[in-house]
């Protein structure tokens, strides 16, 4: 059983990086972000860049399938929260690993100067990217940035995650980095 607040943020990430919303993570999803961030940068059509920011984007997902042993291409929305659900309690060091791992994946494809922060507007860009609802950035920046100095560095993001991947707390700051996660979709996933 996952607690109520965690299961909702694990739907919310879930819904977001299905940007295809056709219920499933696929490959399709990841480079669809990558394709987008790349016209961001303005990226050429054949450029190499391009082509590391895809590659770089599917990684985690690739990941995770290892890390399932899945023998398709697709991650379902109970495969989902049966591989984050309890993951901390039988993988400690796995969930540690992964945290870092996510952390250091958004990271990565959203700090487009790679100056190892996260600016106010890098974050943004990954809202709009992920179609996230706007109104909420400033909460979610707010959360991430703990010393409050305006940017977010990889230590305040692996901070977030923690927060949002494993606390059942739903004022946790590191809750809202991707926007409202208190959604109604929560209760499709019996
Ligand atoms: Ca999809
Ligand atoms: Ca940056
Ligand atoms: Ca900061």
């Amino acid at each position: 059983m996952i607690p109520e607040v965690r299961k909702q943020k694990l739907v919310h990430l879930f819904n977001i990086l299905d940007t295809n919303k056709n219920a499933l993570l696929q490959p399709d999803d990841f480079t669809a972000v990558a394709e987008k961030i790349s016209d961001k940068l303005q990226y050429g059509a054949e450029s190499k860049e391009r082509l590391d920011l895809k590659s770089h984007a599917l990684r985690l997902y690739v990941q995770l399938l290892t890390d399932m042993e899945k023998e398709e291409v697709s991650i379902s929305l109970d495969e989902w929260l049966q591989l984050f659900g309890s993951w901390e309690i039988i993988h400690p060091a796995s969930a540690k690993k992964y945290i870092y791992r996510i952390a250091s994946y958004v990271f990565s494809l959203f700090d487009q100067n790679r100056d190892r922060v996260i600016s106010k507007l890098e974050y943004l860009a990954m809202f709009e990217i992920y179609n996230i609802d706007m109104s909420y950035s400033e909460k979610g920046f707010a959360g991430l940035d703990a010393n409050g100095d305006g940017l977010v560095s990889m230590e305040e993001m692996t901070q977030g995650f923690k927060d949002f991947l494993l606390s059942p707390d739903p004022d946790a700051p590191g809750n809202y980095i991707f926007g409202n996660w208190k959604c109604q979709n929560a209760k499709m996933a019996g």
